[in-house]
């Protein structure tokens, strides 16, 4: 029995050293079986498909900070004198607007107050509008109108309408026109602008109007701020009249 144990050994130790240099692919393998006898192997099977991919590493380190820059060039400075320049001049003309309202409302709600406008003196009662009444725009009621269209005025309509405004203005004036007239019909009395006088603001002298001869359609306010009904033909001082704001100041 101990013989045979030995003899199946070594025949074992034989068949392993008969391909001393190991499997060659692509070579038939050739060994012993227990007997000792050779025996065919097969060919190495195909490759097997592609594994699963692996989970997702850890990030690396974090690398070492890089080294600093050069200094940059520092920008010019902006150009703002233009807009500088700009805001001066917007400053400039706002201020004397200002200004200029403010003259303006100091005027229309000041009473008695002269002021000195394209060389006349032009007298402010304190209703929003300057009056000028002068010996060298005498004439027909016609006349008068250019007259005061001349100085970038037109003939009294507003003052008129107030005895109170009209006796300011009156001070050592008498036989002044003002701007109505009944000239288109008789006793429908219109200002100088389309509007039909009104009975509250009609301020007719004792027993005017009194159209005289029937020729009586143009109006001349007395010294007391009233008015009468005179021939248009007639020559007298026009009273002039303009808003405080179109007063150049
Ligand atoms: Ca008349
Ligand atoms: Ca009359």
């Amino acid at each position: 029995m101990l013989v045979l144990k030995f003899t199946a050994v070594f025949l074992f130790w034989v068949c392993v050293n008969a391909q001393p240099n190991g499997p060659v692919q692509g070579q038939m393998y050739l060994t012993c079986s227990a007997n000792g006898e050779p025996i065919q192997r097969g060919y190495p099977g195909k490759r097997g498909p592609h594994g699963l991919d692996g989970r997702k590493g850890d990030p690396g380190l974090r690398g070492s900070k890089g080294q600093q820059g050069a200094k940059g060039q520092r920008a010019p400075p902006p150009n703002l004198r233009p807009l500088e320049n700009s805001l001066r001049t917007m400053q400039t003309r706002f201020d004397n607007e200002i200004a200029k309202i403010k003259r303006q409302l100091i005027l229309s709600f000041g009473s008695g107050t002269t002021i000195r406008s394209q060389q006349r003196n032009w007298f402010s009662p304190g209703n929003g509008y300057v009056y000028i009444s002068s010996q060298s725009h005498q004439g027909n009621y016609a006349s008068a109108k250019r007259n005061c269209a001349s100085i970038g005025a037109r003939i009294a309509t507003v003052a008129p309408r107030s005895v109170s405004v009209m006796r300011l203005l009156m001070d050592g004036l008498n036989n002044v026109w003002v701007g109505l007239t009944d000239i288109r019909r008789e006793g429908r009395w219109i200002w100088e602008g389309g509007l039909r006088l009104k009975t509250a603001e009609s301020h007719w002298a004792r027993g005017e109007p009194t159209n005289s001869k029937g020729i009586e359609d143009c109006v001349v306010a007395l010294a007391d701020g009233l008015w009468n009904d005179v021939p248009c033909n007639l020559i007298f001082t026009p009273l002039c009249e303009k808003s405080i704001f179109d007063v150049a100041i």
